[in-house]
C-alpha cells in the first residue's frame, strides 16, 4: 500500500536529514590506575579502549590528568603516553622539567599539590616549566591545566593532536619514569580523555552526497504511482440491476448486512465492494 511504501523509505529520509549536520564530537573519559613510582625506575599503567569511534582528526582531542600525584623532585620525572592498536605511537607529556640537557637535575619543586590534578592538553596555556622554575625545592607545584612538553625543551609538543583520526579502541599506556636516584614519589590514578567523532565528518560527504542522490531518485519514483482509487460499495440488490459502477471495477467481496424496515422484522442482505483499476 501507498503509506507502507513511504514508511520504508524513512529512514532514508532520516539519512539524508543528517547529512545537513556539521561533524560534532563525544567526550570520552576513562581511568588507569596508579602506584609508587620505582627509584630509580618505571611504573605502567594501561586503560582498554573499545569504543568503536574514531579520534577526531583535528584539534587536541587527548587530555592526560594525573591525580594525586606526589613527588619531591619534579626534575626525576619522565611520563608518556602510549597507543598501540593500528600501529603503536607514543608521546611526552613532560620529560626532566627544567632539564636543560642529559646530566641536569632540573627542577627541584615537587608534585603535591593537596588538589593533586595534574592535567596536560596541548591546547592547554599553562607553562609548567616556568611555574616550577620560580619554586624552591620545598614547594607545591599548584594543580592545574599545562601544556604538555619533550625532554629538554619548554615549548608545547603535539601530544594531543599525534593520534588526531586513530581508532580509540586500543591499550593507552601511561608510563611514569624516576631518572635519577635519591627523591620519591607516587600517584593515586589517571584519566585520559578522548574526544572522538560523534556523527560522520565532511570528508565522508561525498559518499553520502550519492545515498543522498539515490533516495531522491526513489522518492520521485514513488511520487509517480498515485494511490488506490477508495472502495466503494454497492447492495447486493442495487448490483443485480445495475452491475458493477464500470468495467474496470472489481468485485472485494461482500459482507453480510441486516436492515430494520418499516414493513416488517430486520432481514439481511449482502454489501459488495468494489476497487477500481485492475
Ligand atoms: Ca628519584
Amino acid at each position: 500500500m501507498y503509506p507502507m511504501r513511504l514508511a520504508s523509505v524513512m529512514p532514508r529520509l532520516l539519512l539524508g536529514s543528517v547529512l545537513c549536520l556539521p561533524a560534532s564530537s563525544a567526550t570520552l573519559m576513562f581511568s588507569g590506575s596508579g602506584g609508587v613510582i620505582p627509584d630509580p625506575g618505571v611504573f605502567s599503567s594501561d586503560i582498554i579502549v573499545t569504543d568503536l569511534r574514531d579520534l577526531l582528526s583535528f584539534g587536541n582531542p587527548v587530555t592526560v590528568t594525573l591525580l594525586g600525584l606526589d613527588h619531591s623532585w619534579a626534575g626525576d620525572l619522565e611520563v608518556t603516553l602510549t597507543y598501540s592498536g593500528i600501529g603503536s605511537v607514543t608521546q611526552y607529556v613532560f620529560s626532566r622539567i627544567g632539564a636543560a640537557g642529559p646530566g641536569d637535575f632540573g627542577a627541584s619543586a615537587n608534585f603535591g599539590d593537596p588538589t593533586g590534578r595534574y592535567s596536560f592538553n596541548s591546547g592547554f596555556a599553562g607553562d609548567l616549566w616556568t611555574v616550577a622554575g620560580a619554586l624552591g625545592d620545598a614547594d607545591l607545584i599548584p594543580s592545574g591545566d599545562y601544556w604538555p612538553t619533550d625532554p629538554f625543551s619548554p615549548a608545547p609538543n603535539s601530544l594531543s593532536s599525534a593520534f588526531n583520526g586513530l581508532p580509540a579502541a586500543g591499550t593507552w599506556t601511561l608510563t611514569i619514569s624516576d631518572l635519577a636516584a635519591g627523591e620519591t614519589g607516587q600517584y593515586i590514578a589517571w584519566d585520559l580523555t578522548l574526544e572522538v567523532v560523534d556523527v560522520p565528518e565532511p570528508a565522508t560527504a561525498p559518499v553520502m552526497l550519492a545515498a543522498l542522490a539515490a533516495f531522491l531518485i526513489r522518492l520521485r519514483i514513488l511520487a509517480s504511482h498515485r494511490p488506490p482509487a477508495p472502495l466503494k460499495s454497492r447492495g447486493a440488490g442495487a448490483l443485480a440491476r445495475a452491475g458493477p459502477p464500470g468495467p474496470a471495477w472489481r468485485d472485494q467481496g461482500g459482507t453480510l448486512r441486516s436492515r430494520r424496515t418499516a414493513q416488517g422484522p430486520p432481514h439481511g442482505f449482502h454489501f459488495h465492494w468494489w476497487a477500481a483499476g485492475p
